[in-house]
Formats: C-alpha cells, sequence, structure tokens
C-alpha cells in the first residue's frame, strides 16, 4: 500500500534507537496505523523485553482493531522470556501485519508469518527488507554465524599511523571524531581491545552519554597470558561494568582466581596465533548473547582479526595528519604477500567530521567485484 514504506521506516527509525541496548535480542520497531494515523509506536526495551509489539499495542490500546502492524522483524511465535507476539497481535484484533524481515531465530524463521496467517491477518513480508536486515545484522551474525557482527574501529593518521615512536597518541582525531566514536560505542553490545591497549592506556571503554545506552557497556580484553593489571580500570569497575577476558584454557590459575574475586569473567578458549583463538573466543561471546561488536584496536588484535577474516565492518577515521614510519601502525603485519590475499572492502559512506573524515565500509562479498 502506499504508505507501507514511510510507516516501516519510521519503525526502522525506532528500531536503530535500541541498536547496543538489546542484546541477546535484536532491537525490533513496531508501529501501528488505523485510518492513516499513527495510533502506537514499540521499540524492543532495554536488554530485550518486553518486545516492540506489545508495547505500541498497549499504546493504541482499542484502536488496535482493525489496524496495519509495521514490525522490522518477524514477530516471535513461541513463549521465550516473554509470550509470543503473534498472539498478542491476534488477540488485539490487528488485521494486518506488515513485516520487513524474517526472525532468522530456528524458533520463528516463517513459523510467525504463517502464525498471523492463519489467524486470519493479511501478512506481507520484505517492505524494507534490505534496510531492517542492516538494523538486524546482529542478530543475523549471532544465530547465523554463531559469532557477532564485528566491526573494527580505527583512528590514524593518513598514512594509518596510530602513535608516535616514543607511543604518543593522545589526540590524533579531534574532539568531534572522539565524540562520533564514542556514539559508535553506544550503539554496540560489547567492544574489545587487545592486552596492549588494555595496558598503554588504561580505558575505561564505556559509552557515558547520558540516556544513549542504558544498559551497561560489556568490555572485553583479548589476554591470553592474563596480563591484565588487576588495578586497571577495567578491573576495579567489573562489578559495575562487566569485564569479560578471552584468555586461554592454561593461563594462570592464580591470575585467573584473583580476577574472577574481582567480578571479572574469564571466556577460556584455544590457543590462536600468538594469542587466543578469536574464531573461538568470538563464538564465545556470541554464546553470552553478543550481537554486535566493536573492536578498537591495537595494531595486533587489529592484524589478528584482519588475517582469521574475522572483521565484517570497519570505521576508519582518518586525521589530516602523517606521521610517517617512525609512527606506530594501526595494524601490525599479518603476513599479506601479493595484493590478492589481501583483505578488501566495500566503501558505504565517508562523512567529514570536524577537520577528520569517517569511512565506513564492509567486508566484500563473495564474487563482489
Ligand atoms: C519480536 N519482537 O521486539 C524482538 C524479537 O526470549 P524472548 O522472549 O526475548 O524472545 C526472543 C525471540 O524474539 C528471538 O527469536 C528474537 O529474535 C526475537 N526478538 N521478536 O517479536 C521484538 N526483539
Ligand atoms: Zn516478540
Amino acid at each position: 500500500m502506499a504508505d507501507d514504506i514511510p510507516h516501516m521506516r519510521a519503525a526502522l527509525a525506532l528500531a536503530g534507537r535500541g541498536l547496543g541496548s538489546t542484546w541477546p535480542n535484536p532491537s525490533v520497531g513496531c508501529v501501528i496505523v488505523r485510518d492513516g494515523v499513527v495510533v502506537g509506536r514499540g521499540t524492543t526495551a532495554p536488554f530485550g523485553r518486553p518486545h516492540a509489539e506489545p508495547q505500541a499495542l498497549a499504546m493504541a490500546g482499542d484502536l488496535a482493531r482493525g489496524a496495519t502492524a509495521y514490525v522490522t522483524l518477524e514477530p516471535c511465535c513461541f513463549h521465550g522470556r516473554t509470550p509470543p507476539c503473534t498472539e498478542a497481535l491476534i488477540a488485539a484484533g490487528i488485521a494486518r501485519v506488515v513485516v520487513a524481515t524474517c526472525d532468522p531465530d530456528p524458533r520463528v524463521n516463517g513459523a510467525g508469518l504463517r502464525r498471523l496467517r492463519e489467524a486470519g491477518i493479511a501478512v506481507e513480508q520484505g517492505v524494507l527488507r534490505h534496510e531492517a536486515e542492516a538494523v538486524a545484522e546482529g542478530l543475523f551474525h549471532r544465530v547465523r554465524q554463531g559469532r557477532p557482527l564485528v566491526t573494527l574501529k580505527l583512528a590514524s593518521t593518513l598514512d594509518g599511523r596510530i602513535a608516535t615512536a616514543g607511543g604518543e597518541s593522545q589526540w590524533i582525531t579531534g574532539a568531534p571524531a572522539r565524540r562520533l566514536a564514542h556514539a559508535l560505542r553506544g550503539r554496540h553490545d560489547a567492544v574489545m581491545v587487545g592486552i596492549g591497549t588494555a595496558s598503554a592506556d588504561d580505558p575505561d571503554l564505556t559509552c557515558r552519554i547520558p540516556g544513549f545506552k542504558p544498559v551497561p557497556m560489556v568490555r572485553v580484553v583479548a589476554d591470553s597470558h592474563l596480563r591484565l593489571r588487576l588495578l586497571s580500570r577495567l578491573v576495579v569497575t567489573a562489578r559495575d561494568t562487566p569485564t569479560w577476558v578471552l584468555t586461554r584454557a592454561d593461563a594462570d590459575a592464580r591470575r585467573a582466581a584473583a580476577l574472577e574475586d574481582l567480578g571479572v569473567a574469564l571466556l577460556r578458549v584455544p590457543a590462536g596465533g600468538a594469542g587466543v583463538d578469536l574464531a573461538a573466543g568470538l563464538a564465545a561471546l556470541a554464546g553470552r548473547g553478543i550481537t554486535r561488536l566493536l573492536v578498537e584496536g591495537g595494531a595486533q588484535l587489529a592484524a589478528a582479526l584482519l588475517r582469521d577474516d574475522l572483521v565484517d565492518r570497519i570505521a576508519w577515521f582518518h586525521a589530516p595528519a602523517v606521521i610517517g614510519a617512525d609512527g606506530f601502525p594501526a595494524a601490525q603485519a599479518f603476513g599479506v604477500a601479493a595484493l590478492d590475499a589481501m583483505p578488501r572492502f566495500v566503501r558505504e559512506r565517508v562523512t567529514p567530521v570536524g577537520e577528520d573524515v569517517l569511512t565506513e565500509l564492509r567486508r566484500r562479498r563473495e564474487g563482489e567485484g
């Protein structure tokens, strides 16, 4: 119908607001329209429940009868942590449901749409599917690939340097870029760094923009030998803001116990390369429900993820400056011997940010030019 696209766009905007705050669930948006008037709106709540639909239905009240519901993801049809949304839509007397994309969760996966049709509701699917898949990308990764969507964020000079030889790195990019990078954290479930960065910068890795991320940021450190200092910010704040450490199964038991006593969660995975097996590490994060992971370096971790072909998206801030080969590279060597072995990405967006430029890229799909 003529208004399907604008209403679905509104539902997608609602869904976009919840990114980073609904894991292990996707962020879903729902708009209920009766006679051309929006009578209900909902977004998946922080921590993933309630779902979007019951909130929109509650707002619509009796006006839901005979109305159309626009939902960015196929409504769920099983009793999980919340009752099925299909039943709520049916009980409210919704006449038509427009869905952007299917829920790949094996407990749904088309069964939600079938249930609605069986109940006599007109169902349409695929409206703004592409946009909805982008919003639900973290869920698709977690369910289909058993790992989160991985975005690598880097900030460097034009020649890809992130620090001087002496280690000076604050600040290469300007304040607007740093603010935007902070907002990027807010749209992710977890932020990960390598132990080199955790030791050098003693970062907080939080998102302190008020109201932007209502659920705590999960901070992840790849630290195969448990070198993370017990007095680091990540450890001393672990009881309020989760800190998870990806480490090897044979990590020192005393260090492990000391970190665990301070509230740090250890995820033990096999060794891999110079550190941990990152594919197994990402699978462990997905197993705990993480759908969207932002990796903020350093150079060793960036190289290892690129080498293992585990980077789905890149957000790269470039400052209009050059350090030269004295400087520290954004990615360490990872064995690219020929150009056709080099990971290539596709540019999605280029945005000037103050004096800097943000380039957003995604992994090149199989067979893509
Ligand atoms: C919806 N609307 O807003 C969201 C959905 O364990 P539960 O009860 O939270 O249900 C998890 C399922 O709900 C899983 O299939 C997930 O993809 C989906 N998320 N579904 O109808 C929503 N967030
Ligand atoms: Zn639901």
